[in-house]
Parts: structure tokens; sequence; C-alpha cells
């Protein structure tokens, strides 16, 4: 006899729902243990979910766009059974064609009984919510017995960088509602309990449960339903309205619809000051803040606001043959990082050059060595262990700032992100405590990652907790650029392509290894004669790989 097992999510680390971008197997495929049935991708990172074990696939349960988190269930896979080896395999194949008999036959009743219903109760869950977790309910807006048209709002949320209320998917009575203001939640936890009435139901005379086939929910088990977009206001404001301060406006004394009318405007609550009693912002006052922005005539560049030209929509296609080939999810992801750090952090970039002459003698003789073992030792596992050393020596290059951009957050821990390019663009896995990890170890972590990053096997936990980064383009070559700062972080060391140099040392000219470096840094935080010290500093270390035992 076969065994029929749910297949469902593994440890994925602390997400609690991810989007499923790709479905790898369809019912009736032949699969073997490790092979891989889904693709996940959360904002920092995409991975593959492997078989556990070798079977078929009965049913798939997921599809493109689903999130879903640990334990989740993907598909349902028939195993061969421990116990049946002795059984003939025609058998076995008949009591699974009843066992799947017997389960695909029992809903049709169920979806009879549904057909002539024509409301359905349905359990209103917590939308994508993005990258927020564990949010606060500030306000319930609707109450049991409560009529609610699509789009109307249900609850407030409020984190500590923005307010969202979360609309009705759909018309509805309210029959239950399943959380209060204080509660926290995250995506996929029920909100309430919606009865919502079928189109058919509406639109035409009831019809007989034979005329009308058409799985409707029953009106007594309540089926999952998302809603709509939620509206988490985290948009840009129009390019005429200053910036909103996120960590402001959700304190403001203002009502989730004028919240959420703000919102829609750009309009910075923490910046209007409200007419109603104890301050509180009515919706005249933010059409009059509004008002007063667009009106004030505030030409380009006298500060404030930000007078932008908007981009132009050009036609390519004018000038020639254009295909058009969308961004992969990473690269607008990376995108919106990068752009947010460039916007934010205002960067410099310091650029020095380390003699790595006798370090590349060194590495070479390793690399001999560790062959056999199948370890590759790459400059890279030598600039890790060196960055740490910095690290330790300039503590500010080791630190982020807080929240309020008035207290550094100064590290105890030294972990390194490594840019890594991948076929759908550019990830930085983390490697753990670089201090207390010797050259080899570290040669190895980088191959691993690399080779997982690549794979999409990287966990979003291997994602996080960086307080510093090496982008290496030294394989491929070039001899400088400016990386941008990967914010929190506040400094990010670049690395070109080493390459022999006429270097003067004691009256003449020696050929040396040269390797360039390109310190970007937040200099809101570092300055100019700090970066110039700790690559000098690198410079020496990596001359002189010796003082890493200092
Ligand atoms: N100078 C000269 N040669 C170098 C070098 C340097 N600075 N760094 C590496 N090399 C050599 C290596 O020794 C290796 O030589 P062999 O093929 O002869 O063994 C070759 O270049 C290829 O190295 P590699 O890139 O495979 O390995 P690595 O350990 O140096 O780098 C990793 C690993 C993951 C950093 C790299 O593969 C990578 O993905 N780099 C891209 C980083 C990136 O995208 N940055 C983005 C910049 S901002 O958008």
């Amino acid at each position: 006899m076969a065994n029929l097992k749910e297949i469902t999510v593994p440890d994925i680390g602390g997400f609690d729902a991810v989007e499923v971008i790709e479905v790898l197997v369809a019912p009736g495929d032949v699969i073997q243990a490790e092979d891989s049935l889904i693709t996940l991708e959360s904002d920092k990172a995409s991975m593959e979910i492997p078989a556990p074990e070798a079977g078929t696939i009965k049913e798939v349960k997921v599809k493109v766009g689903d999130s879903i988190a640990e334990g989740g269930v993907i598909l349902t896979l028939e195993t061969a059974a421990v116990s049946d080896t002795d059984k003939p395999a025609a058998a076995a194949d008949n009591s699974t064609e009843d066992e799947t008999a017997t389960d695909t036959a029992s809903p049709e009743p169920a979806a009879a009984t549904q057909a002539a219903t024509d409301t359905a109760n349905k359990q209103i869950l917590v939308p994508d919510i993005g990258d927020f977790d564990s949010i606060p309910v500030i306000d319930v807006l609707v109450s049991a017995g409560d009529t609610v048209a699509a789009e109307d709002a249900l609850i407030t949320l409020e984190s500590d960088k923005a307010s969202m209320d979360i609309p009705a998917p759909e018309a509805g009575v309210v029959k239950e509602v399943l959380v209060k203001a204080g509660d926290t939640v995250s995506q996929g936890v029920p909100i309430l309990i919606l009865e919502t009435t079928s189109v058919a139901a509406t639109t035409e005379p009831q019809s007989s449960a034979t005329e009308t086939p058409a799985a409707k929910p029953a009106s007594t088990a309540p089926v999952s339903s998302t809603p709509s977009e939620p509206q988490i206001h985290r948009s840009p404001a129009p390019l005429t309205m200053p910036p909103v301060d996120e960590s402001k406006f959700g304190k403001a004394h203002a009502s989730p619809s004028v919240r959420k009318f703000a919102r829609e405007l750009g309009a910075d609550l923490s910046q209007i000051n409200g007419s109603a009693a104890k301050g509180r912002i009515t919706k005249e006052d933010v059409q009059n803040y509004v008002k007063q922005i667009l009106t004030s005539g505030q030409p380009a560049g006298t500060g404030g606001t930000l007078q932008v030209a908007e981009l132009p929509d050009v036609d390519f296609s004018a000038f020639g043959d254009t295909e058009t080939q969308p961004l992969t999810k990473i690269n607008k992801l990376t995108g919106k990082y990068l752009h947010r750090s460039w916007f934010y952090i205002p960067h410099v970039t310091q650029f020095d050059e380390a003699d790595i002459t006798d370090l590349e003698a060194f590495r070479k003789q390793l690399s001999a060595e560790y062959k056999e073992k199948g370890i590759k030792i790459t400059m890279i596992a030598f600039l890790l262990k060196a960055v740490a050393a910095a690290l330790k020596e300039f503590p500010r290059f080791n630190a982020s700032l807080d929240k309020t951009g008035e207290n550094l957050i100064l590290k105890s821990y030294y972990h390194i992100g490594v840019a890594v390019d991948t076929p759908d663009g550019l990830i930085v896995p983390v490697i753990k405590d670089v201090d207390s990890k010797n050259i080899v170890e570290l040669a190895e972590a980088v191959v691993d990652i690399a080779g997982r990053a690549r794979k999409k096997q990287i966990k979003p936990t291997e994602m996080q907790g960086a307080c510093f980064t090496i982008s290496s383009l030294g394989g491929i070559g070039g001899t400088a650029f400016t990386p941008i700062v990967n914010q929190p972080e506040v400094a990010i060391l670049g690395v070109s392509r080493s390459s022999m140099k006429p270097v003067y040392q004691n009256n003449e000219f020696v050929p040396r290894l040269m390797l360039p470096l390109s310190l970007s840094y937040d200099h809101r935080v570092i300055d100019g004669v700090a970066a110039a010290r700790f690559t000098t500093y690198l410079g020496q270390v990596l001359a002189d790989v010796r003082r890493l035992l200092l």
C-alpha cells in the first residue's frame, strides 16, 4: 500500500509568510528526494524548497502568488510504503485508487449543498502587509452586525514605520470580529468572519442547486479570503509634497479615515496642526495644509520641497527594434533598497591600494595545499579577516545609526555581508562571527554562501545582521568603483582586480601586486580622516598578514 503524505514548508528562518514565485512540479510528476518543489521569495532572498523524499505528486496545494509560512502544506506526495514490499503492485495501486476515489468523492455532496446557499461566511485574513510582522491593531472600525462595502476599512494597524487600514475585500455583514485593539497581527491572521452574498444570488432570481453547480462556500464553514491590497502607506509622496516623517506620522492625533486621506494626498500629518478638540486633525485641516503647499509657489532649490522634474516616458521603439524584459523580483527589491540608501546617506568614497604581493604568494601556496581537499582559497577570505580586524580597530565602522539618527549603536559582533552576483541579481548573504573564523573556514564559508545563493538556497535569516559589506569585483575586472552603503550599515568595501604596478621603493621602481580598495561610507557617522585611516590600516594588514596576529 502506498502512503499519502502532506509535504510542508520546513524552517525558513523566522519569516512567517513568503510568496510562492514558482511551482516546479505538477500532479503525476515522479520526483526524487531533494528535487525542488517550489520557489519562495521574500523581500531579501529567494529559495527553493526541496522534496524530503521520493514519490509521486498527487496534488499541489499552492499556486504562484500564494503566501506560505513554515508548516504550510505544499503538496501531497504518494510515497512507497515501508510494509508493503510483498504485496502485488496491482493490489497496492488499487488500494491507492480507492483511497483517492473516497477522498475526491466526499466533497461533492457538500458542493451541492453549498450551491443552494446564497451567502457564505468568509474568514477575512490580514493580507500581505509588506515586510511588517506582529503589528499592533490600534483601531477596530467595525463590529458584529455591521454591513460593510468592499474597500471599507475594517481595522487600523500601526507599526513604528506606518499606519495602514485593512480594507474589506468584498461587501457583506460582519458576523464576528476576531481581533481587538492592542492585539498584534501578521499576514494570514484572521481578522473577522464576513457573511458575503454571492453575485448570482444578488443579480439573478434564486436558481436550483443543479442549475448553479459552481461550488459556493458553505455558509457555516468559513473559507479564507484575503482582502485586497491593504492601504499600506509607504508610497512616495507626490514630488511637490515634502517627504512624510513616518516616525511621527503614526503618532499624529487623527482618525483612521483622516490618516487614509492624508496618505492619499502624501500629506505629513506630523506637520499639521489639528483644529478639532485636543488638537485632533480633521479632513479640512489636511485639505488646507495641502492647498497651502501647492499654492506656496516655492521656487526650486530654495529648500524643503523636492522640486524635481518628472522622468520622461520615452518611446524607444521610435528609434529601432526593442524588447521589454521585466526586472526580476530581486532586481526590483535591490533597486529599491539601493535607491533608498543612496538617497538618505551622504556617501563619500575613499580609494586606496594595498600591496598584496606577499599575500598573493601565500594565498597561492595555501590554495595548492588545500586543493586536494576541494577548498578554493581566494582573496576574499583574507579581506574578510582583515576587515574584521579593521572593524575592531575602528569601532565606528562597526555601528549603525538608530532610528532617531541621534545615537550610534556600536556592535560587539563582527558579521560581514558578501555581495554575490546571481543569475537573478545581487544578493548579500552574511558570514557570522568573521573574527573567530580562520582563513580556511572563511574561504569555505564564501564558497558555500555564493554557491547556495546562486541556487536560491539562502534562508532569509542568512541575509540578516551584517555590520559591514564587502563587494568584490576582483574576479571580473575594473580599477575602482563607488559601492552604495548597505543601510543600516555605515560603510562598504569595494574591491577591484589586483594588478602589477611599478612602485617606487628604496630609490627604485619595483613591480608589486596592488589591490584597489574603494571604501564608501556614511559621512554622517564617519569623517574622511577616519576613512583614510581605515583603508590605510587595511592596506597594512593585507601587506603583512602577520599583523592579524597582533
Ligand atoms: N584580483 C584579482 N583576481 C581576483 C580577485 C582580485 N581582487 N578576486 C578574485 N580573483 C580571482 C580569483 O582568485 C579567481 O581566480 P581563479 O579563477 O584563477 O581561481 C577568480 O578571480 C574568480 O573568483 P570568484 O569571483 O569566483 O571568487 P571570489 O572568492 O573572489 O568572489 C564572490 C566570490 C561571491 C564575491 C564573487 O563570485 C561575486 O559574486 N562577485 C560579485 C560581487 C558583486 O556583484 N558586487 C556588486 C557590486 S555593486 O552592484
